[in-house]
């Protein structure tokens, strides 16, 4: 077969294998793996460096309604440039439905923003906000059909959170119609009791953000959620994972032999909620939820990975720009942490901060490494093997790194849309310096030399990941399907 590229000399990571190997691409597809591969239209020289599997990261937030007078940083065209920056070559974001919106109008305006305006490959989340008869009978079954097959529910925030019942039916439309739930795992109630009790005693820095969402608000969360998704039989992803206690519930259900999955994100190994203390309007910069904790849980995070109870690391990229009346520092959000825009900003640092504090510190593998921040991605949401690994016959979507390369993290190396980062001042080693989605070079030697119309929406498979045990508590299958 004729060759279009030929990546030569690099070392190739998988999420199993290390090996100096060439990769031949045609037609978008990698078409060959060996040493001599002859001759290809384009001879990349890949000498010293790292040829990975391109990130994807499956928790992203771009171009999403934040509340009146708030503007997200990234639409799909600056946060995918981002990504691409970062070794990414695929992001799922979420299509967020509000409370009386159809599921499906949303997912149309969702494809409008993103239509000929994504640098990578993008497939979507859903995100279940009302859970009506409509939703749960039709749209979601048909969604789910369609490529949608994964999607989100929350156990907090006005507007958003599901009741106990609301998450049973739909975790039983996931059940039935074989989608994926992730869970954001925080307690609403214990969330609104304390800020009120903070605010009425004049705590309303951006440091109470921290105070108001403690470990147990979250740990009890994700207790629930497991428990629900036990008595319906389904298996569930609890997103953004913050400390031991919570990674603990996940683990024990794990070794009880449910099928629990978990995530974390880079701002639960490298932030703590003491960056929130800064001066004045400065901790708004780290306001996300959960919160950043402290060393402890940093610790805990890291063998949640090493252990793989997490199989996940993503951003959780939700950016908002800082010195902006439209981001956090919303005059509202003077008034109490309550209002300050929830989210940071993570696309393009979540793999350097991961292989420089993992991979070259000696915590994690370079192979799982791969696994953790594109492999199991792949796997989790119904893209693989058509994404997220090196193989013959998968899509040519490869990050290229110098292992040995040093930064420090600073807003004028990045390419989101908002104006800081929370990781200034962090010193890495190792650095995507080119991405290539589909055998097209997007990011080059450190400059963007793809089109805003190259990345594609990807529809989605049903993960692997999503089907049932087939054991019940009870002898009554709630959600239907097979009786045991
Ligand atoms: N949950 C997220 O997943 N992202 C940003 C804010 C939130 O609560
Ligand atoms: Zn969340
Ligand atoms: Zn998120």
């Amino acid at each position: 077969m004729a060759l279009n590229t030929i990546i030569r000399g690099g070392t190739v990571a998988t999420a199993s294998d290390t090996f100096a190997c060439d990769v031949g691409i045609a037609n978008g597809r990698i078409a060959a793996l060996g040493t001599s591969l002859g001759d290809a239209a384009e001879i990349v020289d890949a000498g010293r460096m790292l040829v990975l599997p391109g990130g994807i990261d499956s928790h992203v937030h771009l171009a999403q309604p934040s509340g009146p007078g708030i503007v997200m940083a990234d639409d799909f065209e600056s946060g995918t440039r981002a990504a691409a920056f970062g070794g990414n070559t695929m992001v799922l974001p979420f299509a967020m439905q509000q409370k009386g919106e159809s599921l499906r109008e949303v997912v149309k305006q969702y494809h409008a923003l993103a239509n000929g305006n994504c640098y990578v490959d993008v497939s979507f989340h859903l995100i279940i906000a009302d859970a009506t008869d409509r939703v749960l009978g039709q749209e979601l079954p048909a969604l789910v059909e369609d490529g949608y097959t994964s999607f989100k529910v929350f156990m907090t925030y006005e507007g958003m959170a599901l009741s106990d019942l609301e998450m049973l039916n739909v975790m039983s439309v996931a059940r039935e119609t074989g989608a994926l739930v992730m869970v954001h795992a925080e307690n609403y109630d214990a969330i609104r009791f304390l800020t009120d009790r903070l605010e009425r005693a004049g705590n309303t820095a951006p440091r109470f953000h921290a105070t108001s969402r403690p470990i147990p608000v979250e740990r009890e969360a994700t207790h629930r959620a497991i428990s629900l998704a036990e008595l319906v039989d389904v298996p569930i992803m609890i997103v953004h994972v913050s400390n031991g206690e919570a990674m603990e519930e996940i683990r024990r259900a794990q070794q009880r032999g449910l099928k629990i999955y978990g995530e974390t994100c880079p701002q639960y190994l490298v932030l703590t909620a003491k960056d929130m203390e800064g001066l004045n309007m400065e901790g708004a910069k780290y306001v996300c939820s959960p919160p950043p904790r402290d060393e402890k849980s940093q610790q805990e995070c890291w063998a949640g990975l090493q252990s793989h109870v997490f199989s996940l690391f993503s951003s959780d990229h939700c950016p908002f720009r800082y010195d902006d009346a439209q981001g956090k520092l919303t005059p509202k959000g003077r008034t109490s942490f309550r209002w300050v825009p929830n989210g940071i900003p993570g696309v393009e640092t979540r793999l350097p901060i991961l292989f420089s504090e993992g991979v070259k510190k000696g915590r994690i593998s370079l192979n799982e490494f791969v696994a953790f921040t594109a492999t199991n991605h792949a796997k989790t949401y119904g893209l693989y093997p058509k994404k997220g690994t090196i193989a013959v016959g998968s899509d040519a979507d490869i990050a290229i790194w110098d292992p040995e390369r040093k930064e420090t993290i600073s807003q004028k190396l990045l390419h989101h849309g908002s104006d800081y980062t929370p990781y200034e001042g962090i010193a890495v080693t190792g650095w995507p310096v080119s991405t290539m989605v589909r055998g097209r070079f997007v990011v080059r030697d450190g400059k963007l030399v793809g089109a805003k119309s190259g990345g594609e929406y990807v529809p989605r498979a049903k993960s692997p990941y999503a089907a049932p045990r087939g054991r019940l508590v009870t002898e009554f299958s709630p959600a239907g399907g097979p009786n045991v």
